[in-house]
């Protein structure tokens, strides 16, 4: 049931071989799914087109997905290379670096509207562009995380971006429920990639995270690949709408 075989995905935000976006795409990728992997722009091509062509069959695309023009662009070629679409992936967020730092109660009003146009309207803007070419109907699937519910110092704006996001899962599968396409998110503990470096005290909060988790240890990036491609597949086929939890059970404990 894992099997993907015949359907063909399109994964959204792969930087670099520690992207989160990575490791769900190359779990897709050995579950049988033909790839369309996207980048973000010229700045990350070379090491994004080199990591994506050294997955057989798989094909690098660009696409600033804050560009309604690069997202019509992008699905016009995904229709005439693919046809059909069975899986979508959006692995983005971005809040401008200063709003990571020091108080929430700063937020400016365009670092809210740069967080939320990235990392939430891009989700609808992409589902939207894939549902023509979801006939067989298919999984879309983003990524959250915990500061979405609860206060985490300094993620400020990006934890509102978070929580609007996981709402936006849950209309998008009550509209695409007609059509058989299913929206879920998976809330992910922290891990070390690009958007996690240079965050202060992002290896305290690791240390903190290992301590505290039922399973006692940090989740390492495949656990949320192997989780995508259950999702992506019809092993999840009765699952839309939800957050699925990949934090080795932080999220369970009140103290
Ligand atoms: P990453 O930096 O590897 O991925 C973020 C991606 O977003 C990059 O590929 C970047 O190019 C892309 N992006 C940013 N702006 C874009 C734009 N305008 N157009 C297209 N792409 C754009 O880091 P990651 O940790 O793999 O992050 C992926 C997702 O996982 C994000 O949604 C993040 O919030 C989420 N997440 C991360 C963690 C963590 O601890 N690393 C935990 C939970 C959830
Ligand atoms: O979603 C994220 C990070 C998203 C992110 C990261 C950056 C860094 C570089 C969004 N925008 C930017 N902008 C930049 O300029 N995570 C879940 C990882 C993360 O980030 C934090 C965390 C955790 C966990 C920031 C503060 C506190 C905790």
């Amino acid at each position: 049931m894992m099997n993907l075989e015949g359907r063909n995905a399109v994964v959204f935000g792969v930087a670099n071989k520690r992207s989160i976006a990575w490791s769900i795409a190359q779990g897709l990728h050995h579950a049988g799914a033909k790839l369309a992997i996207t980048y973000q722009n010229e700045r990350l091509e070379q090491e994004a087109k080199d990591l994506i062509l050294s997955l057989p069959g798989a094909e690098a695309f660009m696409c600033d997905v804050s560009k309604d023009e690069e997202i019509d662009r992008l699905f016009g070629q995904l229709k005439q290379r693919y046809g059909k679409l069975h899986a979508l992936v959006h692995s983005v967020a971005f809040a401008p670096a200063e709003e990571l730092k020091g108080e929430f109660v700063n937020t400016t009003r365009e670092g809210f509207r740069v967080a939320h146009d990235i990392s939430v309207y891009s989700l609808i803007a992409v589902s939207r562009a894939a549902v023509p070419l979801m006939e067989d109907g298919g999984s879309i699937l983003t990524m959250t995380y915990y500061g979405a519910e609860k206060v985490v110092p300094h993620y400020n704006v990006m934890g509102v971006a978070k929580a609007a996001l996981e709402c936006t899962v849950r209309y998008l599968a009550y509209d695409l429920g007609k059509k058989k396409i299913r929206v879920n998110a998976i809330s992910a503990g922290p891990i070390k990639t690009l958007a996690a470096r240079g965050i202060a005290g992002f290896g305290d909060m690791q240390k903190s995270h290992a301590e505290r988790a039922p399973l006692q240890r940090n989740v390492d990036v495949n656990e949320v690949g192997a989780t995508g491609v259950f999702l992506a597949s019809d092993a999840s086929s009765g699952i839309t709408g939800e957050v699925i939890y990949v934090d080795c059970g932080y999220n369970i404990m009140g103290f």
